[in-house]
């Protein structure tokens, strides 16, 4: 799997590229704008400057070719006099506007933004898992694109949205891409289960769960560093992290709990990345408990958090508890709030500032339908005494002629299991 920049590798100066989007008539220009910011940024991240933006305001996207003709005699020229030799969407195109953008365009590489959001995973995959998932989401999604106009595949390789599957596992051959996906897809197969198995040792381990989710630069890595010494890579860039890392955390209480730093969330997440991950986002579903961290210091916070809440939803984990994290609240807020207050907790992962309330509202959560109970274990019943030091927070041990009396926090799941030896108060 390549990993360099192609831009800066083919270059020695990094790519310049147009941003090209399709504002509906009326539409609210603020939002374009956000969203142009947005693509910048991700192109940014994938190693290219931005030489300009081009907008058209139209009813309905063109289907041959997104923009209207006229607009791309406009940007033909625009690439002729710039000498750019890539342009990028703002939204998903077919394969064939691909072909007839890049037929009418002339020398011009045409890509939209699924693609340059699968060439920033590519580069910032790290474990096995997340790269198998990334080459297989780019033999679905960017292949068919890139050999719109009867090229060969080979031609893979030749610029962004490109890495990832490498020219050698390309060959012209699209069987060989076809047996190609069926090998990822067996493999991601027998790596979920493993993932499944791991989620079932650590449910019966009876540990409280909690996963850090939110939109992509939120300031999730920081956060679990902060709090956890994790060395997870965070820094000024979308998608930084790509892997689920999980840190055991000590509450004050003494009880341990798992925090699972998660992908980042972007708008108009395509459909096909979100199958592609679904078996890394379901670090989401799995946890007792959701950290949605929201970066409060930009002006698109709210936007920003309505975009994770659906996808939260339509990850099927909108019965979990909740907490809204405002973080980067060194810088200040930029706009004003909108979950209800009681769910709140402001912070900052860069100072520590406000990082005690949040542990206390983790706590709370943690021990909420906890309870502390006392067991009387007959002598021949000390092994399970083990079982509370595994699934329980035990507070006391006390032996005596006929066996121990334990003081534990636990669970209801717990306190059942045990329930002939709960001594009566
Ligand atoms: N000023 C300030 N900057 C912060 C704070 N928290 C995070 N950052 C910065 O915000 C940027 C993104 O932080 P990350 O922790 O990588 O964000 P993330 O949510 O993990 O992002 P992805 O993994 O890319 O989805 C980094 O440059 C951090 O240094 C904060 O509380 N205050
Ligand atoms: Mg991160």
């Amino acid at each position: 799997m390549k990993t360099e920049s192609i831009f800066e590798s083919k270059q020695e100066e990094k790519r310049e590229v147009i941003l090209v989007a399709v504002m509906e008539k009326g539409a609210d220009s603020a939002d374009r704008e956000a969203s142009f910011d947005e693509l910048e940024r991700l192109a940014e991240t994938a190693g290219a400057t931005v030489y300009a933006r081009m907008v058209q305001e139209k009813e309905s996207p063109d289907p041959r070719t997104y923009i209207g003709s006229g607009k791309v005699q406009e940007l033909a020229e625009l690439c002729k006099n710039g000498g750019i030799s890539m342009v990028i969407f703002d939204c998903e195109l077919s394969p064939s506007q691909i072909k007839n953008l890049e037929n009418d365009l002339g020398d011009v590489q045409v890509i939209d933004r699924s693609m340059l959001i699968l060439d920033i995973f590519a580069l910032h995959a790290t474990s096995g898992e997340g790269k198998l998932q990334v080459e297989l989401a780019q033999l679905k999604y960017t292949v068919p694109r890139l050999t719109g106009h009867g090229t060969e595949l080979s031609r893979l390789g030749g610029g962004i949205g490109t890495r990832g599957p490498g020219e050698s596992k390309l060959e012209t051959d699209r069987r060989h891409v076809k047996r190609r996906m069926d090998a990822l897809e067996e493999a991601l197969e027998e790596l979920a289960k493993n993932r499944a198995v791991q989620r079932n040792s650590r449910d019966r381990s009876g540990i409280f769960k909690v996963a850090i989710a939110g939109y992509t630069n939120a300031g999730k890595s920081t956060l679990l560093n902060y709090l956890t010494d994790a060395g997870i890579l965070a820094e000024d860039k979308l998608f930084a992290t790509l892997d689920p890392t999980t840190r055991k955390f000590e509450l004050p209480s003494g009880e341990e709990i798992l925090l699972t730093d998660t992908v980042g969330f972007i708008r108009n997440l395509p459909h096909h990345l979100i199958r592609a991950f679904r078996s890394t986002l379901d670090e989401v579903c799995y946890a007792d408990a959701i950290l949605v961290v929201v970066d409060a210091s930009d002006p698109e916070s709210m936007a920003q958090l309505d975009v994770t809440r659906s996808l939260i939803d339509e990850l099927g984990a909108s019965d979990k508890s909740v907490l809204f994290v405002y973080n980067k609240c060194d810088r200040g807020f930029a706009s004003h709030p909108t979950t209800p207050t009681h769910q709140n907790v402001y912070i900052s992962a860069k100072t520590g500032e406000g990082t005690e309330e949040l542990v206390k509202r983790l706590e709370e959560l943690a021990t909420a339908g906890k309870k502390e109970y006392t067991f009387a274990f007959p002598a021949d019943k000390l092994g399970l005494i083990n079982t509370l030091y595994r699934d329980a927070n035990v507070l006391d041990t006390e032996y005596t002629e006929n066996g121990a009396i334990v003081k534990a926090v636990c669970d209801s799941k717990t306190a059942g299991q045990l329930a002939r030896f709960i001594k009566a108060e």
